[in-house]
């Protein structure tokens, strides 16, 4: 007699280069529960990859073959951030360290904040941006990119999220970030614009 087989399938990982728990959180989210993300603080070893490009791309790529050369399959990195078109653009690539090296995200929040006061609700235009690669053994073989247009707001508001969350209207909402559920805002952020194109590629590349 045939016995059915009860044991849990093995679920299939992904692991990220990234370091950087609020991304993993999300994006692990994002997926759903039939896959396992892991990152580089988990995965045990990995070097620090040194975000010398001037692009999203170029950092993700950077990130993505940089880890990938020390681990088996596919590593996917995330390279984001927030582009302020008061300020030029910035902190765009600069995002994570506006305020300084290894400053705080309420350091750059309030920093874009003192920099953009005074600057009336129809030039407080920005965007979120995200760059998803791709890589195996050292070599990209994919990137995506997903972006949300808003506003940014006058003041901090909101406790949900990350980063510059808190000050970032996504446009049609009188909301920030920090204010909408993580389920409003997974529905159209830049991270979860490019992972559908990723979860596309790599179903796919699975089939
Ligand atoms: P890794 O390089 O290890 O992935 P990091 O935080 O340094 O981590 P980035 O260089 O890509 O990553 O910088 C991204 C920064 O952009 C992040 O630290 C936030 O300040 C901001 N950011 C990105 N996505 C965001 C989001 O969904 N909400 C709010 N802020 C975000």
């Amino acid at each position: 007699m045939e016995t059915e087989n009860t044991a849990p399938a093995k679920l299939p990982k992904l692991l990220l280069a990234t370091r950087n728990r609020h991304k993993t959180r999300e994006i692990q989210t994002m997926l759903g529960e039939g896959v396992l993300v892991t990152d580089a603080t988990e995965a045990g070893n990995l070097p620090e990859i040194e975000e010398t490009g001037t692009t999203f791309e170029e950092n993700s790529k950077l990130k993505a073959e940089g880890i990938s050369l020390h681990v088996r399959g596919i590593v996917l990195a995330d390279d984001s951030g927030l582009e302020v078109d008061a300020l030029g653009k910035q902190p765009g690539v600069y995002s994570a360290r506006y305020a300084g090296p290894g400053c705080i995200d309420e350091a750059n929040t309030s920093l874009v904040l003192e920099r953009m006061s005074g600057v009336p609700h129809e030039q407080r235009t920005a965007r979120f941006r995200c760059v998803l690669a791709v890589a195996e053994n050292g070599v990209t073989m994919a990137v995506f990119d997903g972006t949300v247009e808003g506003i940014l707001a006058t003041e901090v508001r909101g406790e949900g999220g990350f980063g510059y969350d808190p000050i970032f209207m996504p446009l049609g909402y009188a909301e920030t970030f920090g204010e909408l559920s993580s389920e409003v805002k997974h529905t159209m952020s830049h991270r979860s614009r490019a992972l559908v194109q990723f979860k596309e590629w790599w179903a796919a590349r699975k089939s």
